[in-house]
């Protein structure tokens, strides 16, 4: 299956003919960045802009995902290959209200994948897991948001850390599709990162 297949195969939401064009793509020698990037990353945003134009609602949406999903667990063993020694402890989830859990995943994935120690926190994550997890020694926390309607619960967060005390003690990174460095910076946020592969450089900066 060619990259144009796949990419139509996520928006179809067929995830037999996902997980088969993956399998066949890595046989081919197709490097995993390139089939997410170049099919599956791209598939999900044409989704969004059908969502949109009300040509795709939430069941279509739904679909979609689960096709995405089916493929992003097999690219997951070529992206996230490193060993050895850890990078960082880091606590990543999607903040409370929103249950996008996608690009959360790949950031995962690739911070995974950097060598980094990550708990993934899932999805409708509230304050009190973050600051479970900074107690219990994280260095970085990672907060996705995917709804501008969910972006606030990020402050919200932040200021618990600040509450409980903790937050001299942690690197905050925010992401997700609607915030940006600006709003990142204005909630108090120690970094921005746009994608998957940025969210892995920022962790780096902010550890060093
Ligand atoms: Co939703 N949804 N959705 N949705 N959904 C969006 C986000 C939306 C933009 C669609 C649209 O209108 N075009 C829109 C939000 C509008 C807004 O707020 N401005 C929307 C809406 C409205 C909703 C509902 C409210 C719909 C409804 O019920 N009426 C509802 C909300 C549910 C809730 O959360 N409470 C809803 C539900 C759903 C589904 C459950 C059906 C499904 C999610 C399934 C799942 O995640 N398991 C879904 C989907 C699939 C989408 C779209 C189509 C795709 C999201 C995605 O997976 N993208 C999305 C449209 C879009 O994004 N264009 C949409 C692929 C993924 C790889 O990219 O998530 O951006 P992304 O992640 C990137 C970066 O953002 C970044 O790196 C990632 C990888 O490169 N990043 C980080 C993300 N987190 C990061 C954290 C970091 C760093 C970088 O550091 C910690």
């Amino acid at each position: 299956m060619d990259i144009k297949s796949l990419y139509d195969a996520v928006v179809e939401g067929e995830v037999n003919a996902v997980a088969d064009g993956v399998q066949q793509a890595l046989a081919e020698g197709i490097p995993a960045e390139k089939i997410l990037g170049e099919a599956l990353v791209p598939a999900m945003s044409e989704v969004g802009r059908l969502f949109e134009c009300q040509e795709f609602f939430v069941p279509e949406m739904l679909i979609s995902a689960r096709a995405m999903q089916a493929g992003l667990v097999l690219l997951k063993p070529h992206l996230a290959k490193a060993g050895g020694q850890s990078a960082g402890k880091v606590a990543v989830g999607t903040v409370k209200g929103d249950l996008h859990d996608i690009g959360k995943n790949l950031v995962i994935m690739m911070l995974e994948g950097a060598g980094y120690q990550v708990i993934d926190l899932g999805v409708d994550v509230p304050a009190e897991k973050f600051i479970k997890e900074v107690q219990g020694g994280a260095q970085l926390i990672g907060m996705s948001a995917m709804l501008t309607t969910t972006m606030p619960s990020m402050e919200a967060i932040i200021n618990a850390l600040k509450e409980a005390g903790v937050r001299d003690q942690v690197k905050v990174m925010v992401g997700g599709a609607p915030l940006t460095e600006t709003y990142a910076n204005a909630i108090g946020a120690d970094g921005f990162a746009q994608d998957a592969s940025a969210a892995v450089r920022k962790a780096t900066e902010l550890l060093a």
